[in-house]
């Protein structure tokens, strides 16, 4: 089963008249409120690498309005060299985001809070460096506690926290696997999706040529450190000319998807340079996930 991409693609590309998103737009968190598909999306300029996070919406999925400036920005020591791949949860009424808070001496999750994407609350770092990433909440508690995936590398773990502040019981959850996509390492994309079967996780893998692609799982309900399924074969990988040259050549990166009646929306950087978008039917990911 393979993710079908859309024909409006890209659908967002970077703009050369704004300083700060003139170079690159990819990794998005998704968002939907009040009829809207909202991505939060990395951006950088040409003056330098510093990540920024810019505001997209959209009634369709596949036409998105943009904003001129961004949301969220770099502020303190942590955040120096940026401010990277958002994941968005709505939890408790609010909309939590995790993303990566870069600087010259640790790459670490950071976590923020909002109810209009615009006016941000700062809870700093969650998940301490020197090394870890593509951290995303799930929308609910699990036996009473929060849960979270991040990636220390190689490997996608999981950690559990009663106030969203202080995480622990680390595990991992998925290794790379020798014979597969994800042979050198792997981590989460978006939030894990709710089914009646298990928690559908779409996530990256990454192979020895460093080709980014996606991959599906399928974790318990109720101890998500379980994995019920794994297929081998990756659901989408780098083949359009703007998924294979770009920023970084051959990425395919998710950090979020939305879901419109019987279908998955997947969003995604392409080749660190712009934003596409893909569909599945939730029962064929599902069964995929399951049986692979
Ligand atoms: C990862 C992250 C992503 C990026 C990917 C491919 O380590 O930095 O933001 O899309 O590499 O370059």
């Amino acid at each position: 089963m393979k993710l079908e991409r859309f024909a409006e693609n890209p659908l967002l590309a970077p703009v050369p008249d704004h300083a700060w998103e003139s170079r690159t737009v990819f990794n998005c968190g998704v968002a939907q409120q009040d009829g809207k598909i909202i991505l939060i999306y990395r951006a950088q300029g040409t003056e330098n690498n510093v990540s920024r996070l810019g505001y997209a919406e959209s009634t369709d999925g596949r036409h998105f309005s943009r904003e001129a400036e961004p949301v969220f920005a770099p502020e303190g020591p942590d955040e120096r060299l940026g401010v990277e791949d958002p994941r968005l949860t709505p939890l408790d009424g609010r909309w939590q985001m995790l993303y990566t808070a870069w600087s010259p001496e640790s790459i670490q999750v950071a976590r923020a809070s909002t109810t209009d994407f615009h006016h941000w609350e700062r809870h700093g770092i969650a998940f301490p460096g020197p090394d870890n990433k593509d951290a995303a909440l799930f929308p609910r508690k699990v036996n009473g506690r929060y849960v979270a995936f991040h990636r220390i590398p190689p490997a996608m773990w999981i950690a559990w926290s009663d106030d969203l502040e202080h995480w622990g019981d680390y595990a991992t959850i998925m290794e790379p696997r020798a014979d597969a996509f994800d042979s050198l390492k792997l981590g989460a994309g978006g939030p894990p999706i709710e089914t009646d079967e298990g928690w559908v996780v779409i996530y990256h893998g990454v192979d020895q040529d460093t080709v980014y692609r996606l991959g599906v799982a399928l974790l318990d309900k109720d101890d998500p450190t379980k994995v019920l399924g794994r297929p081998k074969a990756a659901i989408l990988e780098p083949e359009e000319p703007w998924e294979l040259v770009g920023d970084i050549p051959n990425v395919v990166f998710t950090c979020g998807t939305a879901e419109l009646g019987d279908d998955y929306l997947v969003y995604y950087g392409g080749a660190d340079k712009v934003i596409a978008g893909a569909r599945a039917s939730k029962r064929a990911l599902l069964d995929f996930a399951k049986n692979g």
